[in-house]
């Protein structure tokens, strides 16, 4: 008898914003390393992922939700998104069941069937919580009738976590025969100082309303690390700006005496103690740079150029 033998490659997770994709990543590697919340273009970088057992590694590339825009950072994200599904070796397309299969689901479904014929493809249906069993063959159905040729078309729940092992195989199951492709100790290429700014910017998109976080970035100035010493235990000392497109939006960011951003740094502060393990300072301040979203010096700055 033969030894089975081991498999790795990556997958690249792709779908609309906001169907889950970081969510379900997230409880994959079990450690939060893309930031998650309920507004649409959470997601601005390409994040790996990784998950390594006895047979297998998988490799999963987190992307940007892809929609519509005229503005150059969003472009750049959608570029992103794609330029990941043309290298993975294997595409989970996502979708979110608890709202209708609409035109631009069903074109992005088209599209990757299309450029990815030649790939194994897996269909995600996420967010089944949310829906009534019954609801969810007719989803199915209609799935299989846009991409007839995927190797599997499976209902999640990526919050609470069911039917993921499922997916997990099927998943394992399409990828190539090939040595890990990474150290198995790994679970993600996120950096801290990149991990502080996402976490940063995640509590800035929860605190902010309308166009505001959508206009914002964060920038790491300073990250000093204290190794700890005696009684006194590690400390990570880090400064950032958060960038604002408008003067407008810095009042609105800064809050009443301060609040808002106090708000966000103590919440993003208590994320990055937990995750990492080690007591933080975190200081914040806002920087104005006008339509920093749609200047190309700028956006390779902050990692988000083409
Ligand atoms: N009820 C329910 N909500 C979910 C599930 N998965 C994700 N969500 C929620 O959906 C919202 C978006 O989740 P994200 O993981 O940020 O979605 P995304 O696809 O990464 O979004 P972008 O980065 O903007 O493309 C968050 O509020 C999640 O908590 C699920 O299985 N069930
Ligand atoms: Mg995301």
């Amino acid at each position: 008898m033969s030894a089975k033998p081991f498999r790795s490659g990556t997958i690249a997770l792709l779908g609309r914003p906001n169907v889950g994709k970081s969510t379900l990543l997230n409880h994959i590697v079990g450690a939060k390393v893309a930031i998650v919340t309920p507004k649409p273009q959470t997601t601005r970088h390409r994040i790996l992922g990784i998950r390594t057992d006895a047979h297998h590694q998988l490799v999963f590339v987190d992307t940007p939700g892809i929609h519509q825009s005229s503005q150059q950072m969003n472009r750049n994200m959608v570029r992103v998104a794609f330029a990941a599904a043309a290298e993975a070796d294997v595409l989970a397309i996502m979708q979110d069941v608890s709202k209708p299969l609409d035109a631009g689901t069903r074109q992005l479904i088209e599209r990757l069937a299309e450029d990815a014929r030649h790939k194994p493809r897996v269909h995600v249906l996420n967010k089944i919580d949310q829906v009534r069993r019954e609801a969810l063959l007719p989803r199915l159905a209609l799935t299989q009738q846009i991409d007839p040729e995927a190797r599997g078309y499976v209902p999640i729940s990526a919050r609470k976590g069911q039917q993921v092992d499922e997916l997990l195989t099927l998943l394992a199951d399409c990828l190539p025969e090939s040595p890990p492709l990474y150290d198995p100790e790994w679970f993600t290429d996120q950096s801290q100082r990149q991990l502080a700014a996402e976490y940063v910017r995640e509590q800035v998109f929860m605190a902010m309303q309308q166009e505001v976080p959508f206009q914002t970035a964060v920038e790491i100035e300073r990250f000093t690390e204290h190794v700890p010493q005696g009684d006194t235990p590690a400390l990570l000392e880090i400064d950032a700006a958060i960038l604002v497109g408008s003067e407008r939006h810095k009042p609105m960011l800064i809050g009443k005496a301060g609040a808002n951003l106090k708000r966000i740094g103590t919440v993003a502060r208590h994320g990055l103690e937990r995750l990492l393990g080690c007591r933080v300072h975190l200081n914040l301040w806002v920087k104005v740079e006008p339509e920093w979203y749609n200047r190309p010096g700028q956006l390779r700055e902050l990692g988000l150029g083409d």
